[in-house]
């Protein structure tokens, strides 16, 4: 029979669902939707994703009526799959939220400690079988997770290992993220469920997709294991390398990725036309085939227009997630938006919703978050709410929002001649200059504001952003390096991941970033597209360097 018969998705209304619908298609299967509390009474199978905040994956689920019939299922004993939220809300509650959660299982989700460590936790690792073989429930040989395998993980709070018995009873296996192990996935009885993403886990990720739509029954808890102790669990948390598209219209009106130098991307010669190097789509298999740990795509003109009017850029999502089971980030033009010419109006949640939809897993502010910034400091570093950060991190949680920022080199000669985080560099000015700051700019480098990354930085933490992707405008296309002094000082401000962006040009620039200025990840754009120098080039020269790396 048709294994994925009665094999039902729960669409609670937050978070990159399509992923995990194409990730089953992908497969060779059909899934369907419960939207509605009568569609349980069908199923036979449940995934059940989550992505977003704890406390609004409750909510949604209250407000659609789907909270009985989802106790009611695991009650009856059929299987279900939970991911990331999805696994959360089943335990009694969360430090993120009032809400309570489902109680299906012991055990709070508590935040991530951040004193020795990048928070939320953003990246690909490795699960531990947390019994010996001999006392696991059967059911959890059909996973087979093995130690060499990565998973990817997005999460700022989990259920940790050592906290009580009630926790570590449910775990199937464990993971190590800096100084701390939690539960990283549940197999007992009739659930299983992962705090990392399967369907955005590559092929590792895919198999065990497979193994719960064709063989996972409900075959009931073993008791009385034993666990290994979490000190002899340790990390495989690994640098991610990330390959960036810029898209933007050509003059023929079609959207090319393209890629300029210090952000120009139009040809010095050729009749000035757009840079052309490819279709987004194509690209974007590419990558993925080629092991890119994640893929952005940035839509550096939307600030001209509103994205949800750029409807091929949201084709170009829906047919690249159909390919792509790595994260996929998207930026360009998320601001609220008033139309003064219709009147129509959309708030900034409202973009990115529509980008989530589309497939993207993180979304990406450049523009507002420094205007939003700006507003932070007036506001004498209160947040009141109103930001694009806020808005779109208390719904999706705060590793959904990524903060990109395009800062330029300002030169000074002195300490004292600027007001701003100045530093004293090794790359003088055109004058001789000394010193320097780095000054953020918006609408794609064409503006100077008044305020240095640090000050960004710091301030885009406050109000809820999950990460940076750090630009330099002097390094963008250059080949020649990342700005290292750009990027040590903003790592050093901030507790939330930073990529670091412009200027790759061979495998040893990768490493610098890493070594030198601790980055969590490490991006590139031109040498990627141009082939140049390729993504597995870059992962045999980190992982000889003894740079963990996922291949
Ligand atoms: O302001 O919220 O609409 O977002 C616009 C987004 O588009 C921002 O993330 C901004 O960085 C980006 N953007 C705008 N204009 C350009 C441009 O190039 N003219 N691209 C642009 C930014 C920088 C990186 C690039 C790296 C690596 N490009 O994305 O991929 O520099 O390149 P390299 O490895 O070839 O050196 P909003």
């Amino acid at each position: 029979s048709d294994p994925s018969e009665g094999l039902y998705l729960l669409d609670y209304g937050a978070g990159n669902v399509r992923s995990v619908f194409n990730a089953v298609e992908s497969l060779g299967f059909s899934i369907k939707i419960i939207s509605s509390p009568a569609d349980f009474d069908l199923a036979k199978k449940i995934i059940f994703p989550g992505v977003g905040s704890f406390g609004h994956a409750i909510r949604q689920m209250q407000s659609k009526n789907l909270l009985n019939p989802l106790l009611k299922y695991i009650a009856s004993g059929k299987p279900l799959m939970g991911i990331c939220v999805g696994m959360q809300v089943l335990f009694e509650g969360s430090e993120e939220s009032e809400e309570p959660g489902l109680g299906v299982f012991k055990g709070f989700v508590k935040k991530f400690t951040n004193d020795t460590k990048s928070v939320p936790n953003i990246g690909w690792n490795s699960c531990v079988l947390s019994q010996n073989s001999s006392e696991r429930a059967c059911s959890t040989d059909i996973f087979d997770i093995k130690q060499q395998e990565l998973y990817y993980f997005v999460h700022s709070y989990a259920v940790f290992y050592d906290d009580s018995d009630f926790c570590k009873k449910p775990s199937y296996t464990v993971t190590r993220y800096g100084d701390q192990t939690f539960v990283s996935s549940i197999c007992i009885d009739n659930i299983f469920a992962t705090q990392f993403h399967p369907e955005k886990s590559g092929k590792d990720g895919l198999k065990l997709l497979q193994n719960f739509i064709t063989k996972f029954q409900n075959k009931g808890a073993v008791s009385g294991s034993e666990y290994i102790s979490s000190e002899n669990i340790s990390s495989s948390h690994t640098l991610r390398v990330i390959a960036c598209m810029d898209i933007r219209a050509n003059d023929n009106g079609e959207l090319v990725v393209t890629k300029g130098d210090q952000y120009d991307v139009r040809e010095a010669s050729d009749g000035n036309k757009v840079r052309n190097l490819g279709n987004p789509v194509e690209l974007a298999k590419r990558y993925f085939v080629e092991g890119a740990d994640e893929i952005a795509f940035l839509n550096i003109t939307s600030f001209r227009d509103v994205p949800l009017n750029d409807t091929p850029m949201l084709k170009i999502l829906q047919q690249a997630s159909k390919f792509v089971f790595v994260p996929m980030t998207i930026g360009g033009g998320i601001r609220s938006i008033k139309m003064d010419s219709t009147g129509e109006s959309w708030t900034a949640t409202q973009v990115a919703d529509a980008y989530f939809k589309a497939g993207a897993d993180k979304i990406s502010i450049g523009s507002d978050a420094v205007y939003s910034a700006e507003e932070y400091y007036r506001n004498s570093r209160i947040c009141n709410g109103n930001s694009s950060i806020e808005e779109i991190s208390k719904i999706y949680g705060t590793q959904a929002v990524v903060v990109s920022i395009d800062p330029k080199r300002t030169y000074v000669n002195s300490l004292s001649d600027s007001p701003h985080h100045t530093i004293e560099t090794k790359r003088p000015g055109p004058n001789g200059e000394k010193y320097c700051w780095f000054q953020c700019t918006v609408k794609g480098g064409r503006e100077n504001r008044d305020i240095d990354v640090v000050e960004l930085a710091v301030a885009v933490e406050a109000l809820g952003a999950g990460e940076l992707l750090l630009n330099s405008i002097n390094n963008d296309g250059g080949n020649s390096g990342y700005d290292l002094e750009l990027l040590s000082l903003v790592k050093k401000s901030v507790r939330i991941p930073v990529i670091a962006s412009s200027g790759a040009g061979k495998p040893s620039h990768f490493l610098d970033a890493s070594v030198h200025s601790n980055v969590d990840a490490v991006l590139a754009a031109g040498i990627f597209h141009r082939k140049e120098v390729e993504i597995q080039q870059v992962k045999d020269f980190l992982a000889q360097n003894k740079i963990r790396v996922r291949n």
